[in-house]
């Protein structure tokens, strides 16, 4: 039982897990066990980039190297730890950059597409946020229709990935000072496809080899997802299918049912979840689910793709990363419908234990062994209902062997960078302003955005939670998306109740005055990028400096995995913002590396990388940041002030 904590401390995981091992199914869990991590790739020591090697260099023997020891810690070209580690960063930033890229290109085209009206049954839900974004970009608005400007928005944001001078449109949303610099650093991105195609060739064999360099192009392929990619994702989701607001919904293997058919959707593409969620709840659909003896249709999502339906529709979650496979493992899900990304091929494999589909519906992401129904946006309805009835004609295979877990828990969920501001100020004079004052009189310490994934080397969710809880008592608010969102929202810190029960006294002051959970969903990790905006928007409010590096802020991955992880960290940091990891650190084979991007990137950037794997000492070292930017604000004493006050009213009491 010990070794079956250790894996989760999710109840719902760890009886799946337990059911898996009773039904001789195999998941990522058992798999983490017998595939140990190579221990010198993991420190970022492998170069596996030509048919030299794989050269795999090893650590220095001692303390002190001598210059005899270490030309002899080099790969077969000569490259030394430095440029590897290095290298073998840029090559993971530029994955990132490239899928969460093409994410936002498929978006792009795709809005272009409803816009000209060619993706029947989409349609520009978001007016304001288009016209906003056309007097962000310059775009006529006049007596034009909607569909007009948005032609004319689709096409800009079309040619950012393929632009090959200037530098991305989205840059000048950023403080000016912070414009400045990334300029002056020669790290603003031109547009997004060049930098990771500039990232292969420079980490290429014998091209680059100065690591400072090297991760000078870190910065810059980064700076191309958060200010770029992802950002126009953000974008174009939110005026196709609605600027999410705040929804009541709820999370964990629970929301299936026993006598429903159940779907999940599982990627990080929303457009054919979105019209699963019109087709699931069409009457045709309904009565042939019914004819099949089920009482209707259960859609439920996974990973990001579940994020985005749960922000905008309030369609249930039925777990994050970790739990993909454990939903086959019920024996009650029909199908398991995939786009892009974070996808397990273990699934396959699971579901031969059982009669779910895997679904396989995006050109660019198939797996052996799945079926593969190819969505098309301009056909949506229909491929839609297609794969639905797939899975419905599933249901009378379902066998004896069901067992859902029961928990579920209820979250809030929906606050985009748009409805804080309307929250916080209200309808008519939204703005970020009650939040900078609640900082600024140290009711709020500051603001920490907790990110990511999970990763079967640490204990599923714990690392989140700890580090989350320890946030909020010491009156820190917290940001989440992606995965780590779920693990919050499945130990019900996503609801205004828990300020009360979980936030210091000042932080619940302020959640308790607005009605906001101390954790704020904001959505998938392509939706870092409206955490962006929310530190943009806070500098531009005033009273807490002029740029990013300046404000109270911190930001943490404590149970990452993926290269997107690690891209988004680094535009954390590039945009100023102190970044901690647990887990692992990739260039830890590299003390010069590591210490540049621990400490001389604040000199330079404002913002540095951290790596601590204790969750509850690294949220110590936010805090500490915290604090040292509220010193240089010269707000400390005011919290100071504001402890004194309530120490003196607990002891009226
Ligand atoms: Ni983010 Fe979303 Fe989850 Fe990690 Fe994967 S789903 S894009 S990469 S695992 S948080």
């Amino acid at each position: 039982m010990a070794e079956k904590e250790a894996k989760s401390i999710d109840q719902a995981t760890l009886e799946m897990l337990e059911k898996a091992a009773q039904d001789g199914a195999r998941v990522v869990f058992e798999r983490a066990e017998t595939t140990r991590p190579c221990p010198i790739g993991a420190d970022g020591m492998c170069c596996s980039l030509c048919a030299m090697g794989p050269c795999r260099v090893q650590p220095p023997k001692g303390k002190e190297e001598t210059l005899e020891e270490r030309r002899k810690r080099v790969g077969v070209c000569g490259a030394t730890p430095e440029t590897i580690s290095a290298r073998n960063f840029v090559r993971k930033a530029a994955a990132g950059t490239a899928s969460h890229g093409d994410h936002g290109r498929v978006m792009a085209k795709f809005f272009l597409a409803v816009a000209k009206g060619e993706a029947p049954g989409y349609e520009i839900k978001d007016e304001q946020k288009l016209l906003q974004l056309a007097l962000d970009l310059g775009v006529t608005i006049g007596d034009r229709s909607n569909e007009e400007v948005a032609i004319d928005i689709a096409n800009l944001l079309v040619k950012e990935f393929g632009k090959q001078e200037g530098e991305l449109l989205f840059l000048k949303r950023a403080p000016l000072k912070r414009q400045e610099l990334w300029r002056k650093q020669g790290v603003a991105p031109r547009g997004i496809d060049i930098e990771v195609a500039e990232s292969m060739h420079r980490t290429h064999m014998g091209t680059d080899q100065d690591y400072q360099d090297l991760l000078k192009n870190a910065v810059k392929v980064s700076l191309a997802d958060g200010w770029g990619g992802s950002m126009i994702a953000t974008e174009v989701q939110d005026i196709i299918f609605g600027t999410p607001a705040p929804l009541l919904s709820q999370i964990n293997l629970g929301v299936l049912k026993d006598d429903e058919v159940n779907i999940i959707i599982h990627g990080h593409e929303p457009q054919l979840a979105e019209m699963m969620a019109v087709a699931a709840q069409s009457p045709d659909m309904i009565a042939y689910a019914k004819s099949k003896g089920a009482k209707g249709i259960n859609l439920a999502g996974m990973c990001c793709t579940a994020n985005e339906m749960l922000m905008r529709h309030g369609v249930p979650i039925a777990g994050n990363f970790l739990q993909q496979e454990l939903a086959i493992v019920t024996g009650a899900l029909e199908a398991m419908v995939v786009d892009v990304q974070c996808i397990m091929q273990g699934l396959v494999d699971t579901a031969r234990c059982y009669h779910t589909k895997v679904i396989t519906t995006d050109p660019r992401a198939k797996i052996q062994g799945a079926t593969h129904m190819e969505f098309h946006e301009h056909e949506a309805l229909e491929s839609a209902k297609a794969i639905i009835k797939m899975a419905v004609d599933n249901f009378v295979n379902r066998g004896k062997n069901v067992r859902i877990p029961k928990q579920k828990t209820d979250m809030i969920a929906g606050f985009s960078h748009e409805t804080i501001n309307y929250l916080l100020g209200g309808l008519f004079r939204a703005s970020y302003r009650p939040l900078n004052d609640n900082i600024i009189n140290g009711r709020i310490r500051g603001v920490a955005a907790v990110v990511g994934c999970n990763n079967p080397r640490v204990t599923h969710d714990s690392g989140n939670l700890a580090m989350v809880k320890e946030l909020i008592k010491n009156d820190v608010l917290v940001l989440q998306t992606g995965c780590m969102a779920m693990a919050s929202a499945k130990a019900g810190l996503m609801l205004p109740e828990a300020a009360v029960q979980f936030a210091g006294d000042g932080l619940a002051s302020v959640c308790e005055a607005v009605g906001i959970p101390p954790v704020l969903h904001m959505g998938a990790c392509i939706d870092n990028s409206r955490i962006l905006m929310s530190a943009t928007a806070m500098v531009k409010d005033g009273g807490l400096g002029d740029d990013i590096s300046d404000l109270p802020v911190a930001a943490a991955a404590p149970e990452w995995m993926s290269e997107k992880a690690i891209t988004i960290g680094q535009y954390a940091v590039a945009s100023g913002i102190f970044t901690v990891f647990g887990v692992n650190w990739p260039t830890i084979g590299s003390k010069e590396v590591t210490d540049f991007m621990f400490k001389d990137f604040e000199e330079i950037y404002g913002g540095m990388w951290a790596f601590e794997p204790d969750p509850v000492k690294a949220a110590h070292l936010m805090i500490a940041h915290i604090d040292k930017k509220r010193k240089a604000l010269g707000i400390d004493k005011a919290r100071e002030r504001v402890l004194y006050d309530m120490a003196m009213r607990r002891e009226l009491v």
